[in-house]
């Protein structure tokens, strides 16, 4: 009898598979054994995104039959809408450095992102033993005030001990690192993925994408990590979108409201000009940080402007 791979792939039961690299509709899946083949998904509009768990029926190539619930997903933003661009993470380092000059707006809003997800998340003070450092710290209390854990790093400097810093955190987990650019992440990649930089270029090959690499969202594993141990990277990303959260879940992001839920006289307080409001009395007692009050405030005018029915 003719061997016919087709009827072959047709009837052979799907299989499940990460999706590791995603550029466009070009996927790479990994069966759980280091060595990722490509893959294409179903269907006009694809739905799949980095760190996806799907069910894949074999062939040449292999062709995505499904995708498992997710335990939770990251958004980015354009001007028009929210997008999902990965899934399934357990931990975010939010990274920071006293130089270039710290932009802790964007610290606040990857801590809520990751809140708003489950995501557990860590502050990274990276350059750690440069005098400005201090300061940083200082202007990072009321973050470790409302039980956030900051760390200190130096990637360059120490990336040995760095290294160790972070093993707990990192082990058997998927990771990510988000911060604006010159804080250190590369180098923070490079130190925790050896070779990493050589990697990237064959990434281009593997997904067939060329000269897009730069925009393509990729899971590597770590390999001076236990098994299981991944660091999501996407190049040139550095904000969350946090459009598409609701009120309560915007409030229920940040640890100093989410404590005071269900004080304030109206339920449904938007703790802005409201009496009877708990939060508002707390900033102005100072038991709640007013640059946080503040970041609220503007996360929450956004999300009242945004586009409801936008997002894709
Ligand atoms: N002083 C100091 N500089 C560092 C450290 N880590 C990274 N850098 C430098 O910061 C600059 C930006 O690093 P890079 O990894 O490209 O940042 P990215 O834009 O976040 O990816 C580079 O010149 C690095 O050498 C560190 O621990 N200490
Ligand atoms: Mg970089
Ligand atoms: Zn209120």
């Amino acid at each position: 009898m003719p061997h016919d791979s087709s009827v072959a792939a047709a009837t052979a039961s799907p299989q499940p598979a990460r999706i590791v690299a995603a550029f466009g509709r070009n996927f790479l899946a990994d069966r759980g054994d280091g060595r990722p083949f490509p893959c294409v998904a179903r269907g006009k509009r694809s739905e799949v995104v980095c760190g996806d768990r799907v069910l894949l029926r074999p062939g040449d190539p292999a062709v995505i039959e499904s995708v498992l619930p997710r335990r939770n997903t990251l958004w980015r933003e354009d001007a028009w809408r929210s997008k999902v661009f990965a899934a399934n993470l357990d931990l975010l380092l939010v990274v920071t450095a006293a130089e270039p000059p710290p932009h802790l707006d964007l610290v606040g809003r990857a801590l809520i992102a990751a809140s708003a997800e489950d995501i557990q998340a860590l502050v990274l003070v990276n350059k750690c033993e440069l005098p400005g450092t201090h300061d940083l710290l200082q202007r990072l209390q009321p973050l470790a005030a409302c039980g956030y854990r900051v760390l200190e790093i130096s990637a360059r400097e120490r990336p040995r001990q760095t290294l160790e810093l972070l093993q707990p955190w990192l082990s058997g987990r998927t990771s990510m690192l988000i911060g604006a650019s010159g804080v250190g992440k590369s180098t923070l990649a490079n130190t925790l993925i050896p070779g990493l930089q050589a990697q990237t270029g064959t990434l281009s090959e593997a997904l067939g994408s060329g000269r897009h690499t730069t925009t393509a969202t990729r899971l590597w594993d770590l390999p001076a990590l236990p098994a299981g141990s991944a660091l999501l990277d996407s190049p040139g990303f550095q904000a969350f979108g946090l459009n598409h959260l609701s009120l309560t879940q915007l409030q229920h992001a940040m640890p100093e409201l989410q404590a005071r839920n269900g004080q304030c006289r109206f339920q449904n307080c938007t703790h802005r000009q409201e009496p009877g409001c708990v939060v508002r009395k707390s900033v102005e007692a100072g038991a709640i940080d007013a640059g946080r009050y503040a970041l609220y405030l503007r996360v929450l005018q956004e999300l009242l402007e945004a586009p409801r029915h936008a997002r894709a």
